[in-house]
């Protein structure tokens, strides 16, 4: 249990979570039009057009059409549900100002935050813009986002079935409820997400797959009960019929670049692989939460399964752009992922993997020492400070263009120590902001009509 709890320190607070105020409504009851539209009516989404007065334009020199995308797990998920609204509504909180702190320091254009909790319409989204980053932390600039999207997770939506298989249903709210539930939670929405932009997002375009079942992917790798004969029986059919594949959700948010081509920005959170048993069913289906992108952007026949919460098939069209974002809960060398989980999209011949790095990483990887000292991945390119019993520190988090953008730049939010910013915004366990160190990618659009 003590490893279990060092190895993800953003679960120990959620374990202290004694009361239950969560309903099934917000999470598992949202038809599809209000998954995309949220309180701002459909067609309009949770796009936002307020506030233009920072003097930030969009865009890293916004005449060659540059990007920067930047993914962030900023552990901004709360122990109870309503307990983050309540954190964002006054400027206070250290943690989120901190968070903020990082990505004024870093100044995406498109952000992913994992591990926001989910609020119906907006609310926590708005809360944190609007009293954190919009607010200049210890002396950043401000940074101003006229456009974000929420939509509803999988995670603490109670199945009704015992999917850990320990002989009961684990009452809502509980860690074994958490555990029986569609993606580990105590409460609908916790350890949600929200996509922040600085151009606007095409809210009608948006695609959301909450609800597609993982039964429903060809050649899913269903885990198997080691004690029975029967292959892939860990799960029931009935419990088949229920069990989405996307631990909190998998989203199709298409950017509307000026004079470019839409950014179509595949944003997820796929589950640990770890918190299970011999048959490993967070490793398989880690997996194939991966997999679903590199299906997703093939396009065509491979694509033909997918359906998304409108009911719509498919996946992407040949040459669109794409950058697949988010915590990815798996590092291509190391830890606890099955086999070649994140090498189904590092090494897709339609997707680029710039190797971002840092010396912060580095650096703590020595100091650290335990299981980072027999890693065969590169410390320099470790995103997140797990413990140094097992796994160590990881590449989990990830930023991947599709070969029709142009790479420019790429990093790791990892500062050294000597930094004047480590204590406060990177640190050591228990950690300032978060465990996970937030990745940046500058990418180029090509000219919309260039021959
Ligand atoms: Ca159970
Ligand atoms: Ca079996
Ligand atoms: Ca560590
Ligand atoms: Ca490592």
């Amino acid at each position: 249990m003590t490893s279990r709890l060092r190895t993800t320190p953003t679960r120990v607070a959620l374990l202290l979570g004694t009361t239950l105020t969560a309903t099934l409504a917000a999470a598992s009851l949202a038809a599809p039009a209000a998954v995309s539209a949220g309180g701002h009516g459909p067609g309009h989404g949770h796009g936002h057009g307020h506030g233009h007065g920072h003097g930030h334009g969009p865009g890293h020199g916004s005449q060659g059409g540059e990007i920067r995308f930047a993914t962030f797990n900023a552990s901004l998920n709360r122990a109870t549900e309503g307990e983050l609204v309540s954190d964002l509504s006054t400027p206070d909180d250290v943690q989120a100002a901190a968070v903020a702190e990082t990505i004024q320091r870093t100044e995406p254009d498109v952000l992913l935050i994992n591990e926001f909790d989910y609020v119906e319409g907006g609310r926590a989204a708005e809360l944190f813009r609007d009293n954190y980053l919009e607010v200049g932390q210890h002396g950043a600039d401000p940074v101003d986002y006229p456009y974000y999207f929420v939509a509803p997770a999988n995670t603490g939506v109670p199945s009704g079935f015992d999917l850990n298989n320990n002989g009961v249903v684990g009452e809502p709210g509980t860690q074994a409820g958490g555990d029986d539930s569609l993606g580990f939670g105590l409460f609908p929405g916790q350890y949600g997400m929200v996509v922040y932009s600085k151009y606007p997002i095409l809210t009608r375009d948006v695609r959301t797959f909450q609800h597609f079942l993982w039964k429903d992917m060809p050649g899913a790798l269903l885990p198997d009960d080691p004690a029975t004969d029967a292959p892939a029986d860990w799960y029931s059919p009935e419990e088949l019929d229920v069990l989405r594949l996307s631990s909190k959700s998998h989203w199709d948010v298409p950017i509307d670049v000026p004079g470019r081509k839409p950014v179509h920005f595949l944003v997820s959170h796929p589950t640990p692989p770890s918190f299970d048993g011999a048959e490993d069913r967070n490793g398989t289906r880690n997996h194939d939460e991966i997999r679903f992108w590199a299906d997703y952007v093939t396009g065509g026949r491979a694509a033909s399964y997918i359906y998304d919460d409108a009911g719509e098939r498919g996946g992407l069209d040949r040459g669109e752009h794409f950058v697949v974002a988010g915590d990815q809960n798996a590092d291509p060398y190391d830890g606890d992922s099955v086999d070649a989980a994140i090498t189904q999209l590092i090494d897709y011949p339609r997707i680029q993997d710039p190797h971002p790095r840092s010396t912060g990483a580095v650096e703590q990887a020595d100091l650290q020492g335990g299981a980072n000292l027999t890693h065969s991945g590169p410390d320099a390119e470790d995103t997140a400070d797990f413990a140094d019993t097992t796994p160590g520190n990881l590449r989990v988090d990830y930023v991947l263009p599709s070969r029709t953008l142009k790479v420019r730049d790429t990093g790791v939010f990892w500062l050294p120590t000597r930094h004047p910013l480590f204590a406060r915004l990177v640190g050591v366990y228990p950690f300032p902001v978060s465990d996970h160190r937030l990745v940046w990618l500058d990418v180029r659009t090509p000219a919309r009509h260039r021959r």
